[in-house]
């Protein structure tokens, strides 16, 4: 079956979803995460390929060097909700997986994530990524993805991220639901693009420490540099390309990878406004994101 028409949204226990990432759900809930299984979960447009490809070098770069050039990472990093038209679904490809560990991409919230992954104690890497450069980077993606409902132009796109009016729902929702989760999960990391991009090795010696892993000095050069935005976004197996619901003439998947790009997006006005809600709908926690750098 073919992406013909785009999707719409609705509301799915309180979620903004799309049928793309609900028509599957009881196997979704179903699904039976193991012990030895990394997650890594994100609001959309945060940072999880890039995370995803961190990961997939780390495990398998050495152990099969072609993987890298044979297979699309959205296959190496199935995603577990999925069930778009002429895609296998995720939980398929992620039971028919038969690499240790999987590497599981998701964006649900987290009272949506199969339980299993708490049963099991999975590990988790949440990603978080700043409101503004969110609704930036989401913006253009629904721009791009067939698969995602058509976004409209960009004040009355930013007025539905405010309202929560967005695939997988609320960013203020995703973000703080995960944060006060990991207060009391040690199987979660709670990482901010902003910092990855800020302090790459420091972020990444901390993802080696979390998942107990002591790479050699030789992988950890070789992961540094291939998960640059530069040498990703050439990478054809990563930046998107064989994913055939994007459409890179409108925009590219790999599109800027920078802190900041929504100051060239917001006008005063807007900022102004999506300022005096952000306060409002984020003054019950502690969570603290950076906009600039
Ligand atoms: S998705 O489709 O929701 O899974 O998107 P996701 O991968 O979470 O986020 C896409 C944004 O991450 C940027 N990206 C990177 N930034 C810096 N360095 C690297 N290596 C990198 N890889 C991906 C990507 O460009 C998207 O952000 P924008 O702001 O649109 O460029």
């Amino acid at each position: 079956m073919e992406l013909t028409a785009r999707p719409t949204l609705f509301d799915f226990h309180g979620v903004s979803m799309t049928k793309y990432f609900t028509d599957n759900w009881d196997k979704v809930q179903d699904f039976e995460a193991r012990p030895d299984d990394v997650l890594i979960a994100t609001y959309p447009k945060a940072g999880n390929t890039w995370v995803s490809y961190i990961l997939d070098l780390l495990y398998f770069s050495q152990m099969s060097p072609d993987r890298r050039d044979q297979i699309p990472l959205h296959q190496r990093v199935p995603f577990l909700e999925m069930h778009i038209p002429g895609f296998p679904l995720g939980v398929d490809e992620l039971n028919q997986l038969t690499t240790f560990p999987r590497i599981i991409k998701t964006h649900l919230p987290v009272h949506f994530l199969p339980k299993s992954f708490w049963e099991q104690n999975s590990k988790i890497i949440y990603v978080a990524r700043n409101a503004k450069d969110t609704a930036v980077s989401y913006f253009h993606f629904d721009r791009m993805n067939r698969a995602q409902p058509e976004p409209g132009d960009w004040s009355s796109y930013l007025q539905r991220f405010m309202e929560g009016k967005m695939v997988f729902g609320s960013w203020y929702e995703h973000v703080t639901g995960w944060w006060e989760k990991k207060q009391t999960s040690s199987n979660i990391l709670y990482l901010f693009y902003e910092d990855l991009i800020e302090d790459t090795d420091k972020e990444l010696c901390r993802l080696y420490s979390f998942l107990g892993l002591s790479p050699t000095v030789e992988l950890k050069k070789q992961v540094r540099e291939k998960v640059l935005f530069d040498n990703m976004k050439k990478d054809k197996m990563a930046n998107g390309s064989r994913d055939e619901a994007f459409d890179f003439k409108i925009s590219p998947f790999m599109r800027k990878g920078k802190v900041g790009d929504w100051k060239n997006h917001f006008t005063a006005q807007q900022d102004e406004q999506f300022n005096e809600d952000y306060e409002r709908k984020m003054k019950n926690t502690h969570l603290q994101f950076r906009t600039a750098l």
